[in-house]
Protein backbone atom coordinates (compact mmCIF):
# COMPACT_ATOMS: atom_id res chain seq x y z
CA UNK A 1 0.00 0.00 0.00
CA UNK A 2 1.27 3.52 -0.86
CA UNK A 3 1.63 5.73 1.96
CA UNK A 4 -0.18 8.67 1.89
CA UNK A 5 0.57 12.24 1.98
CA UNK A 6 0.52 14.48 4.46
CA UNK A 7 -0.31 18.09 4.19
CA UNK A 8 -0.16 20.88 6.82
CA UNK A 9 -1.69 24.01 6.85
CA UNK A 10 0.05 26.94 9.31
CA UNK A 11 0.09 30.86 9.32
CA UNK A 12 -1.24 33.51 11.98
CA UNK A 13 -5.28 33.82 12.87
CA UNK A 14 -7.27 34.27 9.86
CA UNK A 15 -4.91 33.69 7.09
CA UNK A 16 -7.38 31.08 6.15
CA UNK A 17 -6.62 27.77 6.81
CA UNK A 18 -9.37 26.10 7.13
CA UNK A 19 -11.08 27.62 4.29
CA UNK A 20 -8.01 26.45 2.62
CA UNK A 21 -8.11 23.04 4.24
CA UNK A 22 -11.72 22.96 3.19
CA UNK A 23 -11.33 23.88 -0.18
CA UNK A 24 -7.98 21.51 -1.13
CA UNK A 25 -10.34 18.48 0.34
CA UNK A 26 -12.73 18.70 -1.90
CA UNK A 27 -10.52 18.88 -4.79
CA UNK A 28 -8.77 15.50 -3.60
CA UNK A 29 -11.69 14.15 -3.22
CA UNK A 30 -13.09 14.84 -6.74
CA UNK A 31 -9.42 13.60 -8.07
CA UNK A 32 -10.66 10.38 -6.32
CA UNK A 33 -8.18 10.29 -2.91
CA UNK A 34 -9.06 9.17 0.24
CA UNK A 35 -8.47 12.13 2.35
CA UNK A 36 -8.61 13.02 6.47
CA UNK A 37 -9.10 16.13 7.72
CA UNK A 38 -8.17 17.24 11.26
CA UNK A 39 -6.47 19.80 13.38
CA UNK A 40 -5.20 21.18 16.17
CA UNK A 41 -4.68 21.50 19.33
CA UNK A 42 -7.56 18.81 18.93
CA UNK A 43 -8.71 15.94 16.61
CA UNK A 44 -8.98 13.36 19.31
CA UNK A 45 -11.32 13.37 22.19
CA UNK A 46 -8.50 13.64 24.43
CA UNK A 47 -7.30 16.25 22.14
CA UNK A 48 -10.28 18.22 21.76
CA UNK A 49 -10.46 18.47 25.71
CA UNK A 50 -7.02 19.78 25.78
CA UNK A 51 -7.86 22.14 23.24
CA UNK A 52 -10.82 23.34 26.07
CA UNK A 53 -8.38 23.73 28.79
CA UNK A 54 -5.52 25.76 26.52
CA UNK A 55 -8.23 27.94 24.21
CA UNK A 56 -10.45 28.53 26.94
CA UNK A 57 -9.49 27.80 30.41
CA UNK A 58 -11.46 25.13 30.93
CA UNK A 59 -10.02 23.84 33.74
CA UNK A 60 -10.54 26.53 35.90
CA UNK A 61 -6.94 28.57 35.36
CA UNK A 62 -5.33 29.57 32.54
CA UNK A 63 -2.44 27.16 32.16
CA UNK A 64 1.45 28.41 33.04
CA UNK A 65 2.74 28.86 29.89
CA UNK A 66 5.88 25.74 30.45
CA UNK A 67 2.50 23.47 30.71
CA UNK A 68 0.93 24.99 27.54
CA UNK A 69 3.97 23.74 25.71
CA UNK A 70 3.42 20.38 26.94
CA UNK A 71 -0.69 20.47 26.28
CA UNK A 72 0.03 20.91 22.90
CA UNK A 73 2.94 18.58 22.26
CA UNK A 74 -0.02 15.74 24.74
CA UNK A 75 -2.16 16.40 22.31
CA UNK A 76 -0.06 16.18 18.93
CA UNK A 77 0.98 13.12 20.60
CA UNK A 78 -2.46 11.54 20.88
CA UNK A 79 -3.45 12.58 17.06
CA UNK A 80 -0.21 11.26 15.62
CA UNK A 81 -0.55 8.06 17.03
CA UNK A 82 -4.18 7.54 17.04
CA UNK A 83 -5.18 9.26 13.98
CA UNK A 84 -2.55 10.21 11.59
CA UNK A 85 -0.31 7.55 11.12
CA UNK A 86 -3.16 5.25 10.99
CA UNK A 87 -4.12 7.12 7.91
CA UNK A 88 -1.14 7.57 6.31
CA UNK A 89 -0.36 3.58 6.35
CA UNK A 90 -3.85 2.92 4.43
CA UNK A 91 -2.71 5.15 2.12
CA UNK A 92 -5.26 8.23 3.22
CA UNK A 93 -4.22 11.58 2.51
CA UNK A 94 -4.10 13.65 5.80
CA UNK A 95 -4.47 17.42 6.13
CA UNK A 96 -3.90 19.18 9.09
CA UNK A 97 -5.02 22.73 9.87
CA UNK A 98 -1.98 23.53 12.19
CA UNK A 99 0.50 21.22 13.77
CA UNK A 100 4.29 20.91 15.01
CA UNK A 101 5.34 24.17 13.30
CA UNK A 102 2.59 25.95 15.65
CA UNK A 103 4.75 25.21 18.65
CA UNK A 104 7.75 26.45 17.62
CA UNK A 105 5.86 29.41 16.10
CA UNK A 106 3.84 30.31 18.98
CA UNK A 107 5.73 29.36 21.75
CA UNK A 108 9.54 29.17 21.06
CA UNK A 109 9.40 32.58 18.48
CA UNK A 110 5.93 34.07 20.02
CA UNK A 111 6.41 33.03 24.26
CA UNK A 112 10.67 33.47 23.92
CA UNK A 113 10.93 29.33 25.24
CA UNK A 114 14.61 27.99 23.16
CA UNK A 115 13.55 26.89 19.61
CA UNK A 116 15.78 23.81 20.17
CA UNK A 117 14.21 22.61 23.26
CA UNK A 118 10.64 22.58 21.14
CA UNK A 119 11.73 21.24 18.34
CA UNK A 120 13.03 18.63 20.55
CA UNK A 121 9.51 18.42 22.22
CA UNK A 122 8.23 18.20 18.79
CA UNK A 123 10.36 15.46 17.79
CA UNK A 124 9.52 13.21 20.59
CA UNK A 125 5.24 14.05 19.93
CA UNK A 126 5.56 13.13 16.42
CA UNK A 127 7.21 10.15 16.02
CA UNK A 128 8.61 10.64 12.88
CA UNK A 129 5.54 12.13 10.74
CA UNK A 130 7.38 14.64 9.42
CA UNK A 131 4.62 16.26 6.85
CA UNK A 132 5.28 15.95 3.44
CA UNK A 133 4.87 19.57 2.53
CA UNK A 134 3.82 22.72 5.05
CA UNK A 135 1.66 25.38 3.31
CA UNK A 136 2.61 28.32 5.38
CA UNK A 137 -0.29 31.09 4.46
CA UNK A 138 1.19 34.75 5.58
CA UNK A 139 -0.78 37.44 6.06
CA UNK A 140 -0.33 40.73 7.28
CA UNK A 141 -1.54 41.13 11.09
CA UNK A 142 -4.28 43.50 10.14
CA UNK A 143 -5.49 41.92 7.88
CA UNK A 144 -5.85 38.63 9.77
CA UNK A 145 -7.11 40.78 13.02
CA UNK A 146 -10.10 42.46 10.37
CA UNK A 147 -10.73 38.83 9.62
CA UNK A 148 -11.07 37.19 12.57
CA UNK A 149 -13.68 40.33 14.62
CA UNK A 150 -16.10 39.74 12.13
CA UNK A 151 -15.40 36.08 10.74
CA UNK A 152 -18.34 34.97 9.04
CA UNK A 153 -19.76 38.28 9.49
CA UNK A 154 -20.21 36.61 12.88
CA UNK A 155 -18.63 38.57 16.28
CA UNK A 156 -17.35 35.68 18.65
CA UNK A 157 -15.07 35.64 21.62
CA UNK A 158 -11.57 35.71 21.10
CA UNK A 159 -9.63 33.01 22.84
CA UNK A 160 -6.64 33.38 25.07
CA UNK A 161 -3.95 33.32 22.86
CA UNK A 162 -5.83 35.55 20.05
CA UNK A 163 -6.02 38.13 23.16
CA UNK A 164 -2.17 38.52 22.99
CA UNK A 165 -0.89 41.72 22.00
CA UNK A 166 0.44 42.43 18.57
CA UNK A 167 3.78 42.15 19.14
CA UNK A 168 3.59 38.67 20.15
CA UNK A 169 1.83 37.97 16.73
CA UNK A 170 4.58 39.92 14.94
CA UNK A 171 6.95 37.29 16.63
CA UNK A 172 5.21 34.40 15.38
CA UNK A 173 4.39 35.73 11.91
CA UNK A 174 8.67 36.41 11.78
CA UNK A 175 8.88 32.88 13.19
CA UNK A 176 7.14 31.11 10.30
CA UNK A 177 8.83 32.87 7.81
CA UNK A 178 11.92 31.90 9.99
CA UNK A 179 10.76 28.42 9.70
CA UNK A 180 10.34 28.30 6.41
CA UNK A 181 13.89 29.73 5.75
CA UNK A 182 15.24 26.65 7.44
CA UNK A 183 13.40 24.00 6.20
CA UNK A 184 13.00 25.22 2.64
CA UNK A 185 12.26 21.79 1.20
CA UNK A 186 9.28 21.03 3.26
CA UNK A 187 7.81 24.88 3.47
CA UNK A 188 5.51 26.38 0.67
CA UNK A 189 4.74 30.08 1.10
CA UNK A 190 1.86 32.00 0.10
CA UNK A 191 0.66 35.30 0.29
CA UNK A 192 -2.68 34.73 1.69
CA UNK A 193 -3.92 38.57 1.76
CA UNK A 194 -5.42 37.68 -1.55
CA UNK A 195 -8.49 36.47 -2.82
CA UNK A 196 -9.92 32.68 -1.82
CA UNK A 197 -10.14 31.77 -4.88
CA UNK A 198 -6.48 32.51 -5.89
CA UNK A 199 -4.89 31.23 -2.64
CA UNK A 200 -7.11 28.01 -3.41
CA UNK A 201 -4.94 27.71 -6.89
CA UNK A 202 -1.75 28.07 -5.64
CA UNK A 203 -2.52 25.56 -2.75
CA UNK A 204 -3.62 23.05 -5.68
CA UNK A 205 -0.42 23.84 -7.51
CA UNK A 206 1.59 22.57 -4.74
CA UNK A 207 -0.55 19.64 -3.98
CA UNK A 208 -0.05 18.13 -7.10
CA UNK A 209 3.78 18.82 -7.56
CA UNK A 210 3.60 16.83 -3.50
CA UNK A 211 1.25 13.76 -5.47
CA UNK A 212 3.91 13.53 -8.01
CA UNK A 213 6.52 13.12 -6.01
N1 LIG B 1 -1.47 27.21 18.96
C1 LIG B 1 -0.29 27.37 19.64
O1 LIG B 1 -0.05 28.39 20.28
N2 LIG B 1 0.61 26.34 19.63
C2 LIG B 1 0.38 25.17 18.98
O2 LIG B 1 1.21 24.27 19.00
C3 LIG B 1 -0.87 25.04 18.26
C4 LIG B 1 -1.76 26.08 18.27
C5 LIG B 1 -1.17 23.78 17.53
C6 LIG B 1 -5.61 27.54 17.70
O3 LIG B 1 -6.68 28.31 17.37
C7 LIG B 1 -4.76 28.45 18.56
O4 LIG B 1 -3.74 27.70 19.21
C8 LIG B 1 -4.06 29.45 17.70
C9 LIG B 1 -2.59 29.08 17.76
C10 LIG B 1 -2.47 28.29 18.98
N3 LIG B 1 -4.26 30.67 18.36
N4 LIG B 1 -4.12 31.77 18.03
N5 LIG B 1 -4.17 32.88 18.12
P1 LIG B 1 -7.77 27.95 16.29
O5 LIG B 1 -7.53 26.61 15.71
O6 LIG B 1 -9.10 28.20 16.88
O7 LIG B 1 -7.57 29.15 15.35
P2 LIG B 1 -6.54 29.34 14.19
O8 LIG B 1 -5.77 28.10 13.91
O9 LIG B 1 -5.74 30.55 14.45
O10 LIG B 1 -7.50 29.53 12.98
P3 LIG B 1 -8.43 30.73 12.60
O11 LIG B 1 -8.26 31.85 13.52
O12 LIG B 1 -9.80 30.18 12.45
O13 LIG B 1 -7.89 31.17 11.25
P4 LIG B 1 -7.79 30.40 9.86
O14 LIG B 1 -8.20 28.99 9.96
O15 LIG B 1 -6.45 30.67 9.34
O16 LIG B 1 -8.84 31.18 8.98
P5 LIG B 1 -10.33 30.75 8.45
O17 LIG B 1 -11.13 30.25 9.63
O18 LIG B 1 -10.23 29.92 7.26
O19 LIG B 1 -10.81 32.17 8.01
C11 LIG B 1 -11.03 33.20 8.95
C12 LIG B 1 -12.03 34.20 8.34
O20 LIG B 1 -11.46 34.83 7.19
C13 LIG B 1 -13.33 33.55 7.84
O21 LIG B 1 -14.40 34.44 8.03
C14 LIG B 1 -13.08 33.36 6.35
O22 LIG B 1 -14.27 33.34 5.60
C15 LIG B 1 -12.24 34.58 6.03
N6 LIG B 1 -11.29 34.35 4.93
C16 LIG B 1 -10.51 33.26 4.73
N7 LIG B 1 -9.77 33.41 3.62
C17 LIG B 1 -10.06 34.64 3.12
C18 LIG B 1 -9.59 35.40 1.99
N8 LIG B 1 -8.67 34.91 1.15
N9 LIG B 1 -10.08 36.62 1.80
C19 LIG B 1 -11.01 37.14 2.65
N10 LIG B 1 -11.51 36.48 3.74
C20 LIG B 1 -11.04 35.25 3.96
Amino acid sequence: MKRGKFITFEGPEGAGKTTQARRLIARLQEAGHEVLYTREPGGTPTGEAIRGILQYDKAGEAPCAETEVLLFAASRAQLVRKVIIPALEKGTMVVCDRFADSTTAYQGYGRGFPIDQMLAINQFAIDGAVPDVTILLDLDLDIGFERLATREGIMRELDRIEREERAFHEKVRQGYLELARRWPERFQIIEAGRPTEAVEKDVWRITQDVLHR
